[in-house]
């Protein structure tokens, strides 16, 4: 085993986003690129010396090379133990329970998530603290200015790792352990959810469809949901793992999901239908005939968790992300539970969870999660709605449509501009910006502004504060328009539109005829469409 320091001219456009670290491949294979980051979090991280890091991603292409770097680094920088999932696969959500569950002092999660893999697609890391949640801002700024003046990094090239056979080696001062990326978090899903339940919901004839999109949840759902609970080996599509997800854009929505949204509407349509991004946080639920928005699903989730064995205790509270529909608020104001508000991005939501002030959590952009780990966990809600179906005897457009009836639909829409110049996206937010603060007392599209502001946060746990979150224009609870600029894209800047209208008069509307006025509201108000250049929104979700 030999040591060695390789000198390193530091790299200045390291800056973590929403989510860690997110590049083109090319640019992340530039010699020295990575190393230069994880040598960054070694130097940020001493808890890390002596102690257990996990080490897993999505499988996207390069994921086991730079894996075999990150060990080899690992090794040269003093951690006593690595734990790696076999073939380098570990979802997000198992990546921080593992973090969790064995005691490690934190964790490489190597992941673009969402965005597409393959030579031309992008790559991403994020470091994951003990506890299992995501680096707090605070963290990931300073390893953001130690990845700009760093000078040298020290890596053990004779470390060698074989991922594909479980066991441990010791080498030199590291042990090596590569484990099952399924067991653990299986085992922990049999302790939140009903599986007998489930397994007997599904004897009786009810199905649940899964669409891997041929990422990280592949192997996952298989053990549980077919070896574990006797869903159909037919029902769980793509669940082969590829290195380029089979050249699609592993993302559930309406448009990347469209096989799934096509059978779900179909005549043969299974009891629940869902599906999950690259790296297993995300989720889409469907219903036979119906679209179950993630804004939704939080609330639905939030008012039946308590069916769940893990759960029996109901929820204390909820958190939303500032662009997610305000469904959940209703739920929790008439169970008398508190309901946060944070900005985009799972990490602000681990110190509530820390703390015990919510159970449930969930983002706009396909995210839900709870108490169990630190991360968004799409297979997690897919059980939780199997488990919350098969407990209630009732159907999911049934519960569905009783939630609307109670407190109403919000109907919401994302709007995206992607690859944008900077100075265009920028620009568009300036002048909104600038603006804000003659829009409230205005009346658009017939609605009242109420308040127009710029989303700033102070956490309630440790007093930090994020500014710059986002804008929102609202219209009381009736309605919302919000503009943000991405944090996870690498090509160009990214604008999000978010449309957010409730209406308790009419509740089967088409979802984008529902918001076509508050659309046409957002276009005189910020010109989108004139000042990008683009007729329309390259997505819509
Ligand atoms: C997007 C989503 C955000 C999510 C983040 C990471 O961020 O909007 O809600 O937390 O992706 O998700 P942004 O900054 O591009 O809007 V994942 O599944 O890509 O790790
Ligand atoms: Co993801």
């Amino acid at each position: 085993m030999t040591t060695q320091e390789i000198p390193v001219t530091a790299f200045s456009d390291q800056r973590p986003g929403t989510a860690g670290l997110r590049k083109k491949v090319a640019l992340m294979q530039q010699p020295h690129y990575l190393a230069n980051f994880v040598q960054s979090i070694f130097d940020c991280a001493p808890e890390l010396r002596g102690n257990t890091l996990i080490i897993g991603g999505d499988g996207r292409y390069w994921n086991r090379d730079a894996i075999t770097t990150c060990v080899q680094m690992a090794a040269a920088n003093g951690i006593s133990r690595v734990l790696i999932g076999q073939g380098g696969l570990l979802s997000t959500p198992a990546a921080s329970n593992l973090i969790r569950q064995r005691g490690a002092a934190g964790g490489l999660v190597l992941t673009a998530s969402h965005n597409p893999a393959g030579p031309d697609g992008d790559f991403g890391i994020k470091y994951n603290i003990a506890g299992g949640g995501q680096a707090p801002e605070a963290l990931t700024e300073r390893i953001f200015e130690t990845s700009k003046a760093l000078t040298r990094y020290r890596i053990d090239p004779d470390v060698q790792v074989d991922l594909d056979r479980v066991g441990t080696s010791q080498q030199g001062t590291l042990a090596i352990e590569v484990i099952d990326s399924v067991d653990d978090y299986a085992a922990q899903m049999a302790t939140l959810f009903d599986f007998e339940r489930i397994r007997a919901w599904l004897r009786q004839g009810h199905r649940v469809r899964f669409d891997a999109l041929h990422a990280v949840t592949g192997p996952y759902a298989r053990r549980i949901l077919v070896e574990q609970l006797g869903a159909a080996e037919s029902d769980i599509v793509n669940a082969e793992p590829l290195e380029d997800f089979g050249g699609g854009h592993p993302d559930p929505n309406l448009i990347y999901a469209a096989d799934l949204v096509a059978a779900m509407n179909g005549p043969d349509a299974a009891d629940l239908g869902a599906a999950s991004d690259g790296d297993g946080d995300r989720n889409m639920i469907l219903g036979p005939g119906v679209f179950v928005s993630p804004g939704d699903s939080l609330a639905m989730l939030a008012d039946n968790l308590h069916l769940c064995p893990g759960y029996a205790d109901g929820v204390v509270g909820i958190a939303r992300s500032m662009p997610t529909c305000r469904a959940a608020d209703h739920v929790a104001r008439r169970r008398g539970i508190a309901i946060h508000e944070t900005p985009t991005g799972w990490k602000f939501f681990c110190n509530l969870l820390d703390a015990g002030h919510i159970t449930v959590c969930g983002e706009e952009s396909f995210g839900t999660g709870s108490t169990h780990v630190r991360e968004k966990d799409g297979l997690w809600a897919v059980l939780a709605w199997a488990n919350i179906l098969a407990a209630s005897g009732r159907s999911l457009p049934e519960i569905a449509t009783a939630h609307w009836q109670r407190c109403g639909r919000h109907y919401f829409q994302r709007h995206d501009y992607e690859g944008l110049p900077a100075e265009t996206a920028d620009g568009i937010v300036e002048d909104l910006r600038a603006r804000l603060p003659t829009l409230v007392g205005q009346t658009l599209g017939g609605l009242g502004v109420t308040a127009a502001d710029d989303f700033a946060y102070t956490d309630p746990i440790d007093g930090s504060r994020a500014t710059g979150q986002g804008l929102r224009v609202v219209m009381g609870d009736a309605a919302r328009i919000v503009l943000r600029k991405s944090g996870t894209g690498t090509d160009g800047a990214t604008l999000r539109l978010y449309l957010e209208h409730w209406r308790q008069d009419a509740l089967d509307l088409d979802p984008a005829a529902a918001l076509a006025p508050l659309a046409a509201v957002a276009d005189t108000l910020i010109d989108l469409r004139q000042r990008t250049g683009r007729a329309k929104p390259d997505v819509v979700t």
